[in-house]
């Protein structure tokens, strides 16, 4: 018996009409998608972007004059990345904005299961209570909200406070696995003294059989600008620098080494004046706050002049190349951390 003897193609009987026969049935062709479901390399949909404090500030801090921070919940501008209007994207996988806190206000307490860090960019006062302990946020300090942490945000200071903000909101939107409420009080109780976590995880100490109270994000949840510049200053004056990273440091979890967050790895480079890495692609797309210094990003055939807390969208698998103007001191964030995990992180060099 042939395969033929079984079918009943009638002549009008095209490739459509069979395409429309396997639709009816929650069916469909392979044959026809085969090449975007496994292309022979990325094809980066998220595009290229420079978000200029000089823009983003006044906007952000227009929005306090239109809303509280206890009416938004969160008071924040969203970093859209162009290739994705409407999406609160800024890379393929990250969510990002810059969050404004007035003097005296509140940002209420919540807990998600989304992910956050902080990246300070403006303000004295500033602080974030996560778990029973508030931490003081200061120009250029790491603070990680971990996955359902309750957190709240205030500002004991005399200006506005701006930092910003990453969640890891795409990625939990892929699963469908978001949660999230509000705590009872807008404020969490203090069980700890602020720098208990500091002390306990962040000295280059750890509490014998430490584990983290976070799960798999690091028990250390400040990273201070002071220690992380000052490293990578001391790293660079000490040592040839690395031709595509120059001084680079990630932000680690002291228990195991590895990133500090589960699903968001971030690190800082510094750049001496004068320095231009060699091109380099990987994987991940970026976004990069810069903290300090002027500078120029290649990507592709795009050039984006870049200064002071302007941030970056980075696309992922696109030759890139950073050229320090002056010392420059660059936040960096991704989602490499979970591309290692699933074994897809790579990375080419020239
Ligand atoms: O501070 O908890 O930018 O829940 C977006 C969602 C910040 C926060 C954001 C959030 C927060």
């Amino acid at each position: 018996m042939t395969i033929a003897e079984n079918l009943t193609l009638s002549p009008a009987d095209t490739r459509q009409g069979f395409y429309d026969r396997l639709s009816e049935q929650s069916l469909a062709p392979l044959w026809e998608v085969m090449k975007g479901l496994v292309p022979p390399e990325p094809k980066p949909s998220m595009r290229a972007h420079v978000w200029r404090w000089d823009t983003v500030r006044p906007l952000a801090l227009e929005a306090g004059v239109l809303l509280t921070a206890e009416e938004a919940e969160r008071r924040v501008v969203v970093l859209e990345n162009p290739a994705f209007p409407g999406q609160s994207r800024a890379t393929d996988t990250l969510y990002s904005g810059v969050q404004l806190v007035l003097p005296g206000e509140v940002a209420p307490a919540h807990r998600h299961t989304q992910s956050a860090l902080r990246f300070m960019l403006e303000g004295q006062g500033g602080y974030t209570a996560v778990g029973g302990e508030r931490v003081t946020m200061g120009f250029g300090d790491f603070v990680i909200t971990p996955s359902w942490a309750f957190h709240d945000h205030g500002n004991d200071g005399d200006d506005p406070v701006l930092w910003l903000d990453v969640l890891d909101v795409p990625i939990v939107g892929f699963f469908e696995a978001g949660f999230s409420e509000r705590h009872n009080a807008e404020r969490q109780p203090i069980g700890r003294p602020e720098g208990d976590a500091q002390a306990r995880f962040g000295s280059g100490l750890l509490p014998i059989g430490a584990t983290s109270p976070y799960g798999l994000t690091s028990p250390s949840f400040s990273y201070p600008y002071a220690r992380s510049h000052a490293a990578l200053q001391a790293m660079a004056a000490g040592a040839p620098l690395d031709p595509h990273h120059g001084a680079t440091l990630k932000y680690a979890n002291p228990l195991d080494g590895g990133w500090a967050m589960p699903t968001i790895a971030a690190w800082m480079t510094h750049l001496p004046s004068g320095f231009s890495t060699a091109p380099i692609r990987s994987t991940d797309g970026l976004i990069v706050a810069v903290a300090e210094g002027h500078g120029r990003l290649r990507i592709g055939d795009q050039t984006l002049t870049f200064g002071p807390k302007d941030v970056l969208a980075v696309p992922n698998w696109t030759w890139r190349s950073f050229e320090a103007d002056e010392d420059c001191f660059l936040f960096v964030c991704s989602d490499r951390v979970v591309q290692e995990k699933i074994g897809l992180w790579r990375e080419e060099t020239r």
